[in-house]
């Protein structure tokens, strides 16, 4: 499909001026903070996809190897000719494995900011699966309050996979959950992949990699504002920073600063002092206790869970 050049200046001036909106805001805000969601440039996204790949992040392949083990029973649990609504991204492996185990679906409804990577997926999907009904959404699943009418009669199963909903704190992954219950409605369902309370030092590593890569996708957030905010950040005048919170039970990730200094972002100076941060996540860990409790609050209750014998991971079948 030709995306008409004049609509993809407009989104790309609108995203600028959300991130330079967002930026001159955190860095004015005591502490200092920018949305984890400004992570996700071109080549931010290039740098997560790297990371799931490393030998430290065991989230993604765990998460797939459970879900190779268990699409026939969710297959089962979903029931026939339902519609499959994936929030994010719907490209990966993860889908794939659903949908070859739930071949009798109504339709595929996957939705995403991108209007690009969708159209990108949805072709790829349709070229795979011949005999799949794949009708995209495009804008943000925290806002979202409607489906496409052809799925309408069809029960819909939400699937939220990745621990995504970790990076919300709880009380906004309590509204994620309570505007999906909406969404998908009082007779769907949604599978959540959640990310589990572990041995703090095996966690610690998975944001501390060996080879830098996590540390290059939270500096690429100063490389982006060089480039899209006429910013000025030295590069290797900061440093990423990543540690467990036990008390909290979350990651949390931060660039900070190696001396005093002072940048330049859209015109506005800021100054930073030698070892001051900026927040960029949170991670947050769960237990079975934790799910449960946020599923309640969401609305849903815990059909079934599965997990991985060393209890790394876990996707929950919720209704
Ligand atoms: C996307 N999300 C679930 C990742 C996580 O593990 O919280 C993002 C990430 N940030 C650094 N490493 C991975």
């Amino acid at each position: 499909m030709n995306v008409p050049l004049l609509a993809i200046d407009d989104r790309e001036v609108s995203d600028r001026d959300d991130f330079r909106r967002a930026v001159l805001s955190g860095l004015g805000d005591a502490p200092r903070a920018i949305p984890a969601k400004f992570l996700y440039d071109a080549r931010g996204s290039a740098l997560f996809d790297a990371i799931c790949e490393l030998p430290e992040y065991y989230p993604t392949r765990t998460e797939t190897a459970i879900l190779r083990g268990c699409a026939a029973d969710i297959a089962r649990l979903a029931g026939p000719g339902c519609a499959l609504v994936e929030y994010g991204s719907g490209s990966s492996v993860k889908t794939r494995l659903l949908l070859e185990a739930m071949r009798d679906l109504h339709a595929y409804v996957p939705i995403d900011i991108s209007r690009q990577h969708l159209d990108a997926t949805a072709r790829r999907l349709r070229e795979d699966y011949p005999w799949l009904r794949v009708d995209p959404v495009s804008g943000d699943y925290m806002a979202l309050d409607a489906l496409p009418p052809v799925i309408n009669g069809a029960r819909r199963i939400g699937f939220f996979p990745g621990s995504t909903i970790g990076n919300l704190t709880p009380e906004e992954a309590v509204l994620f959950l309570r505007r999906a219950r909406r969404l998908l409605r009082s007779d769907g369902a949604l599978i959540l992949g959640v990310d589990l309370k572990k041995d703090p030092q095996r966690l610690h590593d998975a944001y501390n990699d060996a080879a830098g890569v996590t540390a290059q996708f939270t500096l690429n957030l100063l490389r982006r504002m060089n480039r899209e905010l006429e910013a000025n950040f030295d590069l290797s005048a900061f440093a990423h920073e990543a540690f467990y919170n036990e008390a909290a039970g979350r990651i949390e990730i931060y660039f900070r600063s190696l001396r005093d200094q002072t940048v330049t972002v859209a015109g506005r100076r800021f100054t930073f002092a030698e070892g001051e941060r900026v927040h960029t996540e949170y991670s947050y860990k769960y237990d079975d206790a934790g799910i449960a409790e946020l599923a309640r609050r969401g609305g849903f209750s815990i059909a079934h869970t599965w997990t991985d014998p060393a209890r790394l991971f876990a996707v929950v079948f919720l209704t």
